[in-house]
Order: structure tokens, then C-alpha cells, then sequence
């Protein structure tokens, strides 16, 4: 997501959520300037501007504070949100249950309805985090993703990998219709020759 020219670009908002420590304010400064910056917990939010390709839109992405007491404010921003990202701690198992309730909280508001989903499955650099097929199964993804476009991308905002990955895969996710994000999944699948379980699991999951 490097730097194009001066014309601007037509912006789409993407909601960045997730728990306090899950990594949302590091993950934004290292996408927006690849450097690694000490955090402090946020109050209130931080938003950013990223660049894409000039076939899609740019990305405004909001970092909204995800301690305890800031999580009401967070249905503020679902209004003009085309894309939410929810971030999770893969390696902290003790508050998964805790990032479960607060991403089916969200999902439950009538403003987010449909709005493609991207989480990420970060911290994937310390030893016994989760991976992102068993991520998918704790935060009960497929149930509660039904009629909306979701994928489970691990990550690590501190070395950067999956970064940009999970970001283009929103902007994906935002620029195709659902029912053609899942045609093209099977269409590529098949022509891959997996079979059609293959094909559920691989919905399933989201990856
Ligand atoms: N090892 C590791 N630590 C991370 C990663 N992402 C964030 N952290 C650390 O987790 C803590 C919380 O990060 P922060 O970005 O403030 O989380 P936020 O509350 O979601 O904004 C900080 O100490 C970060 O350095 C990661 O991918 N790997
Ligand atoms: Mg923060």
C-alpha cells in the first residue's frame, strides 16, 4: 500500500475493532508507516488514511479504544462503516471468550449488517498462538457470519506479516457482492480439484 500520486482517491471506511492489547494501534502505524511504535491503551480513537491500488477505494481506518469502558462507543462509527476488521490476541486463549462476545455484539446491529468481515488472527509470532482455523471455530465464525462476506487472516503486527493480505482482502471483500465472492471461491476450488467437503470446509473457515 505504498504512496501514488496527488489525485485523490475516493475513501471507504473501514471499523477497526477488537479487545484492549489485541494489537489494533500498533497494527495501523506499521501498515501506514512500517515502523513498530510503542502503545499506549487508546482513549478514544486514532484513524488513519492507507493508499491501495487506484482501482479501489483508499482506506480510512479507525482504531477504536477497546478497553471496557470505550466499547459503547463503538456502534457510533457502525453508520458509514464498509468493512470491519476485528482484531484478536490469538496467544491470550484466557480472553477469547471475551473477544467472542464483543465481535457477536457487533455483528448483531442492524448498521453492520452484510458488512464484510476480516479477522485478525494476530500475534501469529509468539510460540502456542491459535491458529486461524481454530480461531474460526472458537469465535463460532460460521454461524454467526451467515449472509455476510468474512475471512479469518493470521497475522503479526509487530514483523508485519499478513498485514497487507488481510487489508486487500477487505478491500475485496467490500468491492465483490457476497454471492460472487462465494461463486469464486468454489470456481477456483474446484478448478484446484478439491472436492465440494473441501469446498464447505474451506467457506467455513473463511481462508
Ligand atoms: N508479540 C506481539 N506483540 C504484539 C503484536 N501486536 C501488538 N503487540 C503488543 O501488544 C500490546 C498491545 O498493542 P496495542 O497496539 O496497543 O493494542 P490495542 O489496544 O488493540 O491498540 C503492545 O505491547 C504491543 O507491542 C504482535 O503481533 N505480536
Ligand atoms: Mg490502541
Amino acid at each position: 500500500m505504498g504512496m501514488h500520486g496527488s489525485k485523490p482517491q475516493k475513501q471507504a471506511q473501514v471499523l477497526m475493532l477488537g479487545l484492549d492489547g489485541s494489537g489494533k494501534t500498533t497494527m495501523l502505524y506499521k501498515l501506514k508507516y512500517n515502523e513498530s511504535v510503542i502503545t499506549v491503551p487508546t482513549v478514544g480513537f486514532n484513524v488513519e488514511m492507507l493508499e491501495t491500488d487506484r482501482s479501489s477505494p483508499g482506506l480510512t481506518v479507525w482504531d477504536v479504544g477497546g478497553q471496557r469502558k470505550m466499547r459503547p462507543h463503538w456502534k457510533h462509527h457502525y453508520t458509514d462503516t464498509a468493512g470491519l476488521v476485528f482484531v484478536v490476541d490469538s496467544w491470550d486463549q484466557k480472553r477469547l471468550d471475551e473477544a467472542r462476545k464483543e465481535l457477536h455484539r457487533a455483528l448483531r446491529y442492524e448498521n453492520l449488517r452484510g458488512v464484510p468481515l476480516v479477522v485478525l488472527a494476530n500475534k501469529q509470532d509468539l510460540p502456542g498462538a491459535l491458529s486461524s482455523e481454530h480461531l474460526c471455530l472458537k469465535l463460532d465464525l460460521r454461524r454467526v457470519c451467515e449472509g455476510r462476506a468474512w475471512y479469518v487472516q493470521p497475522c503479526s503486527a509487530t514483523t508485519g506479516m499478513g498485514l497487507e493480505e488481510g487489508f486487500r482482502r477487505i478491500v475485496y471483500l467490500m468491492k465483490t457482492p457476497l454471492r460472487q465472492t462465494q461463486e469464486d471461491i468454489k470456481v477456483k476450488m474446484r478448478s484446484k480439484g478439491f472436492s465440494i467437503t473441501a469446498v464447505k470446509q474451506i467457506l467455513i473457515c473463511g481462508s
